[in-house]
């Protein structure tokens, strides 16, 4: 089996990157990581729904998308729903998603961020289509979409994937190989050897890197994205680690995970483990780290205030937008 590319076990940094570049990847994946704690007691306060955690990815998300530019597109998965964050969006908009309040909506073209996909895989394609959409526009920008291993098995993810090789699209797809999909095993998943072993069979090419470090998964990223705006077609990145949270707060993993496995990864989280590298390297000392942490947990606490401060919504807009004419049996209700 290939080995997982990894960075952050030894001194060397990315080339092109500078201490300010290090600094934001950090300041970005302290917001993830607040966001996602703040967003569980939230929800353990029955203040939102069930919450799709993604504690410990965000290495994935943030290395990712930091090789991109504002004008690429970002095509999320649940696991990447507060994603809009390294591009500036306002936490409270994103638990207002998660309130299902409408105030929790964006337009796509405000932050080239498609919306949230909560079903498995149904957004590859739509990447793949906007990609392609870009090449034939002759615009410079690519497309980026973030799916589990689970969606290596749909339908739209084999779609998707041959769509874009064969139109040569600009797409980078970031598979966050967590090894589950709720309590389905990766081993249940695939008889492949490899996830990024799949992309052979599209004709691209299939990276395999350490899902916890977050600058091998840029300059996985950055390659991607790099082949992507040469004309070159899509790549396929397998960001791998293995799921140390629930599946989100409706699940109970003891029941079918490996639970000396989840503390081994968690001995190894991706945030302390690049702080642990940048206070080595002198880039942070542990006041700015516990500063970053501050800044986060201040902006945490504005977005919950302003996301609760927004007025009921309008119950009609339930109807709004599914119907442009509202079957009459629907209207008389
Ligand atoms: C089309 C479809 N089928 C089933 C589900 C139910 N479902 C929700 S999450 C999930 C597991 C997906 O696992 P994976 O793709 O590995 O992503 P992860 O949750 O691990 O990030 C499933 C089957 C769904 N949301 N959509
Ligand atoms: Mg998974």
């Amino acid at each position: 089996m290939p080995a997982l590319r990894r960075v952050l076990d030894g001194d060397a940094v990315p080339d092109g990157l500078d201490e300010r570049d290090l600094r934001e990847l950090h300041r970005r994946m302290v917001l993830l990581r607040v966001f996602d704690e703040r967003a569980v007691v939230y929800h353990r306060q029955g203040r939102i729904g069930t919450y799709a955690l993604f504690w410990n990815h965000e290495a994935i998300q943030v290395g990712a998308t930091y090789a991109l530019r504002d004008e690429d597109w970002i095509f999320p998965s649940y696991r990447e729903s507060a994603i809009g964050l390294v591009r500036g969006m306002p936490p409270a908009t994103l638990l207002q998603w998660w309130r299902g309040h409408p105030s929790g909506w964006w337009n796509p073209l405000d932050w080239n961020l498609a919306s949230i996909c909560v079903p498995i895989g149904t957004h590859i394609p739509h990447a793949a289509g906007l990609a392609w959409g870009k090449k034939l526009r002759r615009e410079a920008a690519c497309a980026m979409v973030f799916f589990g291993d689970g969606a290596t098995s749909e339908g739209a993810f084999h779609e998707g994937a041959n769509f874009a090789a064969v139109m040569q699209a600009p797409l980078v797809l970031v598979c966050n190989n967590n090894q589950w999909a709720i309590s389905t095993p990766l081993a249940a998943q695939t008889h492949a050897e490899t996830l990024a072993a799949k992309a052979a069979g599209y004709g691209m090419p299939g990276v395999r890197v350490d899902g916890l470090d977050v600058l091998a998964v840029f300059s996985a990223a950055r390659e991607a994205v790099e082949r992507a705006r040469s004309g070159l077609g899509p790549t396929f990145v397998e960001a791998v680690h293995y799921r140390a949270a629930p599946h989100a707060t409706a699940d109970d993993p003891k029941l079918y995970i490996d639970l000396e496995r989840v503390e081994e990864e968690r001995r190894q989280e991706c945030v302390g483990r690049f702080e642990r590298f940048l206070l080595r390297l002198g880039v942070l000392d542990e006041d700015a780290v516990a500063a970053t942490r501050a800044e986060a947990e201040d902006a945490m606490r504005a977005a919950i205030a302003a996301a609760e401060a927004e007025p009921e919504p309008d119950l009609e807009l339930v109807f709004e937008h599914p119907y442009a004419d509202p079957p009459p049996g629907l209207r008389d209700a």
